[in-house]
């Protein structure tokens, strides 16, 4: 009874948006919407576009968000805090129903272990169930050492020469996934900061053959209905060489695990340049893409805001990605999730504007012609090709996503709903000025 009581008196004080408030805010703006919809659809319908299939798909496209991107991130340089962040689970919950509730895009939430163990499981899922998000791939940590750690990290973890900090990695990772277990995630990712900053420092072999032997142990240690996501990056923090540096070595490892582990791209984890949505083609191709960072990048693993910098490239991966799934069955169904880090802005702000350009990417893929690229690749008529993909890229797509999130019962307009409701003003009066994050 106790315990019943004590759930009921948290749950009471959770941060949370009403959809009266939603609702609210929305009449304002509903003749305005209405009518660039409409507009839009009637247009699209002469095209030959699905209106009501597209805002479907983009209604039920749901996307999530790391519990680590709730608070300021920070440069190797220095971190300046931003006020009213989450300081426990609870917070970063209520973080993400807050984007849910505003976006209904955000539908669940991908954990860091050891930063997000939860001290009170059933409480957790019933704060989860109230704001109506789920729980998404967990994540493991091996790229840093926590206090009273048996065995360093320093020179490596899954792929380390020693064996007792390989056992240390693979029970860490076994646990991680019984916590999963626990809140009903049915994903682990797994990325290794394993490598070398040094020529000579390492053995490239062993240390591959570690990384591989130590994968197996854990993909072993799975339940039946999980999938093993294995993320790759070219360098950073070691800088002459990363063990499971590109899509090839994850996509070779999951091969050898077996068939539920799959690849995991991270937007930021190329080298300048690299053809991304071709590698995106290539893994759905062998059914073995599982899952996807988001953030963009001018540079490096940059983690900004999704479509800040290179939109387009964006809208071409989800032009492979649609592609991919409409015609490779063979491939899992895709865990979607933000991997972003924020310096500048409110975190959430920046959330929000991330998922807008994920909906928006997805969306202007949904409107290629697809059959029409055929046919103008059939004949080799590389202008038109390039015509039909500009085609949907240059069209506005703001009302479709719009129309899905007001549905669906979110804002028509996130951004200005947040700043409307002045809700970084209430976590500031709930939390404080120097609340912080764990987390990176
Ligand atoms: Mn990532």
């Amino acid at each position: 009874m106790v315990k019943l009581w004590e759930l009921f008196s948290k749950l009471k004080n959770v941060m949370q948006i009403d959809k009266e408030q939603i609702e609210d805010l929305n009449k304002s703006g509903l003749a305005n919407h209405k009518a660039s919809f409409d507009f839009l659809a009637n247009q699209l319908t002469k095209q030959g576009h699905e209106v009501d299939g597209i805002v479907k798909k983009l209604s039920q496209f749901q996307i999530a968000v790391p519990s680590w991107a709730l608070g300021a991130g920070g440069t190797r340089f220095a971190r300046f805090s931003y006020q009213g962040e989450p300081s426990n689970l609870n917070q970063k919950l209520e973080d993400v129903g807050l984007l849910h509730a505003l976006t209904q895009t955000a539908g669940s939430v991908s954990l860091h272990i050891p930063w997000d163990v939860p001290e009170d499981y059933l409480a957790i899922k019933e704060l989860a169930n109230l704001l109506n998000i789920t729980f998404d791939a967990v994540n493991s940590n091996t790229f840093q050492d926590q206090p009273n750690q048996k065995e360093t990290y320093k020179y490596g973890s899954l792929g380390d020469r020693s064996k007792a900090a390989r056992e240390q990695a693979i029970a860490h990772n076994i646990e991680v996934v019984k916590i999963g277990e626990q809140l009903g995630s049915k994903a682990l990712t797994v990325w290794l900061a394993d490598g070398a900053s040094f020529p000579g420092q390492n053995n490239f072999q062993e240390s591959l053959k570690n990384t591989e032997n130590s994968l197996k142990q854990i993909y072993d240690g799975l339940p039946l209905d999980w999938k093993l996501l294995i993320e790759y990056k070219p360098y950073e923090p070691n800088f002459y060489s990363t063990i499971i540096q590109d899509w090839g070595t994850s996509f070779m490892l999951a091969n050898a695990c077996g068939e539920r582990a799959t690849t995991l791209v991270d937007l930021g984890h190329h080298l300048p340049n690299t053809n991304i949505e071709q590698i995106v083609a290539t893994l759905m191709y062998k059914g073995r893409l599982g899952g996807f960072h988001f953030n963009d990048s001018k540079y490096g693993d940059d983690d900004l805001t999704v479509g800040s910098i290179k939109p387009y490239a964006l809208f071409l991966i989800f032009n492979e990605l649609v592609y991919g799934m409409q015609n490779n069955p063979q491939n899992p169904e895709l865990s979607w999730m933000i991997d972003a880090s924020h310096n500048l802005k409110d975190p959430l702000e920046d959330l929000i504007q991330s998922l807008e350009a994920i909906q928006e990417a997805y969306a202007k893929a949904l409107l290629i012609d697809q059959d029409a690229l055929k046919e103008a690749q059939k004949r080799s008529d590389v202008t038109l090709c390039q015509e039909i993909l500009q085609q949907a890229y240059r069209t506005d797509v703001r009302p479709l996503i719009q129309q899905a999130s007001f549905i669906a019962g979110g804002a028509i307009n996130p951004l200005e709903a947040y700043r409307t409701l002045e809700v970084r003003k209430s976590l500031i009066s709930e939390r404080g000025t120097d609340s912080k994050a764990s987390g990176l």
